[in-house]
């Protein structure tokens, strides 16, 4: 066996969002306002709208193509532009489940029986749920790797999948002896933003598919509604707003609400509790609604004039998918003879 070698090719970004249902403030603050913060920084960027993710679950092919552009808007509304970085659907480039397929036989079933999103989304149904679903780490990997991507900023519960992505790469670069030909992609995790809790429970995810609306503000919602929702955010009956950030310990509802306020106004929870330490939910809150409003107000009527106007959405997908094709065939190709296909 050749010695390791680590991989030595261009530095690229990817990272996806399914289109499951409607975008809410974890998905923008731990996802697509890093891929905006990454595309001023210069970042060769890859984003993708993975349809293939989506159909894992119960979902409706009606309604699927509509939701696609959806989340293509949102990603085009927070700033992400299509004639710097690569916006499309994962379902337009094929080279995705092809090299699935090979992760498939790279990967062991242990790897996967580890991850605790399937066990949180299988739930005691594991008998039932698609297959689909326990494989959807390795098609993860595949979106990640068919583009050599070597960073992928995404919120912490993709954590563990990130892990795997690595493993997998690390196992294919081993089996077929080709040293460096795929990188360990890096997370690009931390920072504010990461974790955004639920305005119901400080302890669960804020997360699309929680059937209480009022547990996550959606990027879709007017300023009425986000006013709402935040002054019936979960806080407790500790009292007023803590004055250090240790006195945030055990107070999940208030620290996430520290957290969010923190991540749209570029303050650390030090700088936050300067400001409200001590002082009442009664004055947080309204200054915590108005900060939301302010920052996802621009965003929320962007998305909706692109909404109208599904014919520019549709072609910036078209003009991506090329794109995409364009770096994702020739890494396919190579695969193709390193894993010993036959060459047509
Ligand atoms: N609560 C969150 N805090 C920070 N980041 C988050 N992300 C999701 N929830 C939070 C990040 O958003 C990106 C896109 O996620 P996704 O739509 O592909 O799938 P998800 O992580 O499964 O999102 P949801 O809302 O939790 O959907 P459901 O309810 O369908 O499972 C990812 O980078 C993710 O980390």
């Amino acid at each position: 066996m050749t010695e390791q070698t680590a991989y030595s090719g261009p530095q690229r970004i990817f990272s996806g969002i399914q289109p499951t249902g409607n975008l809410h403030l974890g998905n923008y603050l731990g996802a697509l306002k890093k891929f905006v913060d990454l595309q001023t920084d210069g970042w060769d960027g890859v984003y993708c709208v993975v349809d293939q993710h989506a159909i894992t679950m119960p979902y409706s092919p009606a309604e699927l193509p509509d939701q696609t552009r959806q989340i293509a808007a949102a990603m085009m509304a927070c700033g992400l532009d299509p004639d710097v970085s690569i916006i499309f659907v994962q379902s337009s480039v094929r080279a995705h489940t092809e090299l699935a397929w090979v992760f498939n036989c790279v990967t062991r079933m242990g790897w996967l029986e580890k991850m605790t999103q399937f066990k949180d989304k299988g739930g005691d149904n594991s008998e039932r749920v698609s297959v689909g679903l326990f494989d959807y780490p390795v098609l993860q990997a595949a979106d990640i790797l068919v583009y050599k991507a070597t960073h992928v900023p995404v919120g912490e519960d993709q954590k563990q999948h990130l892990e795997l992505s690595r493993n997998i790469a690390a196992r294919f670069n081993q089996q077929f002896d080709v040293p460096g030909f795929f990188p360990e992609p890096e997370g690009l995790i931390e920072g504010p933003g990461a974790r955004i809790m639920s305005l119901k429970d400080g302890t669960k995810k804020m997360s699309k598919s929680d059937p209480a609306e009022t547990s996550r503000i959606n990027l879709i919602d007017d300023a009425d509604t986000i006013a709402k929702k935040i002054k019936k955010a979960k806080t407790d009956t500790l009292g007023d707003m803590p004055v250090t950030v240790e006195e945030m310990e055990g107070r999940p509802e208030v620290a996430n609400l520290v957290g969010i306020y923190g991540a749209m106004a570029g303050l650390s929870d030090e700088q936050v509790l300067a400001e409200y330490g001590g002082k009442g939910f009664g004055t947080f809150k309204p200054a915590l609604a108005e900060l939301a409003v302010d920052h996802l107000s621009p965003i929320t009527t962007r998305m909706r004039e692109l909404m109208n106007d599904p014919a520019e959405i549709d072609a910036a997908l078209a003009k991506g998918a090329a794109k995409a094709n364009a770096v994702a065939e020739p890494i396919i190709e190579e695969v193709r003879r390193v894993v010993g296909f036959w060459q047509v």
